[in-house]
């Protein structure tokens, strides 16, 4: 519970530790689970298997909190553009053309089509009580805010300079703006799924948020942001949410303003010198630690924690990455820097 508190804006002795992309590739026992199903979709729609890799880490590191696994762009699939992986490029799927709308209404097969992810959450919560040391765990749901789906929608895959998503808005405005309605709508019911199954936190990944045009903020992160924290806010009061607009450089301060989430996870661009003197004490401060300082470990590692620990010593702060942990981390080095924190020690070694 030390992270619900912490979520709600307590400040602790220690910060409690959860990582972004915790049930993942740098895991093996991850891998032996991922490897028993051909298809990712298929794998995050497995209830029994995304409960088991979702409870993964909260038995072996102990973390203080545990995300539900699953991906972003489910929701998409579930919309009728269908996703596939390809092994070491990422995400296929169907692109929305320039001049083309959404058609897909049915939100009743939407939501059914995504009840398996309310049931893992079930599953884990079970899973998770069965264990002394993991009962309470709070889990995290989450979805990718409307920007980031957005990019996904309209590139067909990943990118890297977003220029079919950019030529979307600046060619088609009125037509983005219907399909930012859609994505609103379709991120709220995958978010009802996951609080009626009792998620204890709610986390928006707006993993492309900096590569929006700044002139486009408004329209198409701010307004559908606070539009979705706000109706879940109406039907839950006491959820707290976290929002991560990545790499938003200054417009951090403003999306902070105007969205007012519990907390704000903060990339390892961004300076926390400049996050800490500029965002309300009221926000609890989430991440900043450069994912390959975690890959490099040791004393380096070390001494960056007791940088940001001391920086923000006066207000509320949730240990974390500035971006997924990468594949390549070795284990023993989050083993250490969880004891490091927990205990300003080097942890017991792993076999
Ligand atoms: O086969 C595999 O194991 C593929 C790797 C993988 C994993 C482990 C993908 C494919 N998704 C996931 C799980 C996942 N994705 C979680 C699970 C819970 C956890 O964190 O432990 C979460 C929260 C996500 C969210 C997600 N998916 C984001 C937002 C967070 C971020 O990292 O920026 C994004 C952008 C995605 C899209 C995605 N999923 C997977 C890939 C390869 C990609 C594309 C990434 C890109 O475009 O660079």
């Amino acid at each position: 519970m030390h992270f619900l508190n912490t979520l709600n804006g307590e400040i602790t002795s220690q910060p409690p530790i959860w990582i972004m992309r915790q049930a993942g590739r740098y895991l093996p026992e991850y891998r032996y689970i991922r490897n028993t199903e051909l298809d990712f979709i298929e794998f995050c729609l497995n209830a029994e298997k995304a409960s088991d890799v979702t409870c993964q880490p909260i038995t072996k590191f102990n973390l203080d909190a545990a995300i539900i696994f699953s991906d972003i762009l489910l929701i998409l699939h579930m919309l009728d553009f269908k996703v596939s992986f390809i092994k070491n490029k990422g995400p296929k799927l169907k692109k929305l053309g320039f001049k083309e709308k959404i058609t897909f209404n049915d939100w009743n097969k939407f939501k059914s089509s995504l009840a398996p992810v309310g049931k893992a959450i079930r599953l884990s919560r079970a899973k998770l009580d069965k264990n002394v040391t993991s009962r309470n765990t709070p889990i995290i749901g989450f979805s990718g805010s409307p920007w980031t789906l957005f990019t996904y929608l309209t590139e067909g895959q990943s990118s890297k300079d977003f220029s079919n998503a950019r030529k979307f808005l600046w060619s088609n405005t009125q037509g983005s703006e219907e399909v930012f309605e859609i994505l609103v709508q379709a991120i709220i019911c995958f978010l009802e799924i996951q609080l009626e199954a009792g998620v204890d936190a709610i986390m928006l990944f707006d993993s492309w948020a900096g590569s929006i045009p700044a002139r486009f903020r408004n329209k198409f992160i701010y307004e559908p942001t606070r539009k979705i924290v706000q109706y879940i806010r109406a039907k839950n009061a006491s959820i707290p949410i976290i929002c991560f607009p990545k790499s938003m450089g200054e417009g951090i301060v403003e999306f902070a303003d105007i969205i007012s989430p519990n907390c704000i996870a903060v990339d390892h661009l961004t300076d926390m010198r400049f996050v800490h003197k500029s965002i309300s004490k009221n926000i609890t401060i989430q991440g900043n630690i450069d994912p390959v300082c975690l890959i490099h470990g040791g004393d380096t590692l070390k001494k960056e924690v007791d940088y940001l620990l001391n920086l923000i010593s006066d207000r509320p702060y949730i240990f974390n990455l500035g971006h997924g942990i990468l594949p390549e981390t070795p284990q023993q080095n989050l083993i250490d820097v969880i004891s490091y924190i927990r205990e300003k020690n080097i942890g017991i070694s792993i076999s």
